[in-house]
């Protein structure tokens, strides 16, 4: 159960909804019932299935919604992937700072997906949009999460799929250093 090796992480630019991958990551929010950005796009491709899903799950596991770091599996509804895992990042307009609260979403969504046995999956810059961290902050984190995870025994691939070049380019000096 050694460290990951390199080619287990790869970052790529692209539009996450149309990854193939065993799973995707949402950058949801707590409500799970959708918002903007990369949540946005994950509900519009995935059909009213996935909405029914998180409003299930809502009512059984997390009435008050997920908690901000913590992550939860759910079917792709129209996706060409098989689960989407919405994990919920810190959100620095509301003074969530706290690095290891992002930290806890690559940690979190590595678990769900393992508990689900998805062996790939592709994970947005969670908190680098709405929720306005720094991407080389966010990029340093989820590679160093990913990196330092005990979890990777069992996951095959990671891939960062990034929207625009600048994002692109934080992560990819990430994965250098
Ligand atoms: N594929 C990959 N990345 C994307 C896509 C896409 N299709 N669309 C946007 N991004 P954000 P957050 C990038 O704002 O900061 C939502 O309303 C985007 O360019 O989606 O965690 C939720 O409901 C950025 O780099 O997520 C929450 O309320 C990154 O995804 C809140 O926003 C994350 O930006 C969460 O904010």
């Amino acid at each position: 159960m050694g460290m990951p090796s390199e080619h287990q992480i790869q970052v790529e630019r692209g539009d996450i909804t149309r990854q193939t991958l065993d799973a995707i990551v949402n950058a949801a929010n707590s409500s799970l019932l959708g918002g903007g950005g990369v949540d946005g796009a994950i509900h519009r491709a995935a059909g009213p299935s996935l909405l029914a899903e998180c409003r299930e799950i809502r009512r059984t596991t997390y009435p008050n919604g997920l908690p901000t770091g913590e992550a939860v599996a759910t079917g792709a509804g129209d996706l060409p992937c098989r689960w989407v895992i919405h994990t919920v990042g810190p959100d620095r307009r509301a003074g969530q700072t706290d690095p290891k609260l992002l930290a806890s979403c690559f940690d979190s969504s590595l678990a769900e997906a393992v508990r689900v046995g998805a062996r790939s999956m592709a994970f947005p810059a969670v908190s680098a949009g709405v929720y306005a961290w720094p991407v080389e902050q966010v990029a340093e984190i989820a590679v160093r999460a990913v990196r330092s995870s005990p979890l990777m025994s069992d996951i095959e691939l990671v891939r960062f799929v990034l929207f625009d070049e600048i994002v692109l380019g934080a992560f990819q000096s990430a994965l250098a250093s």
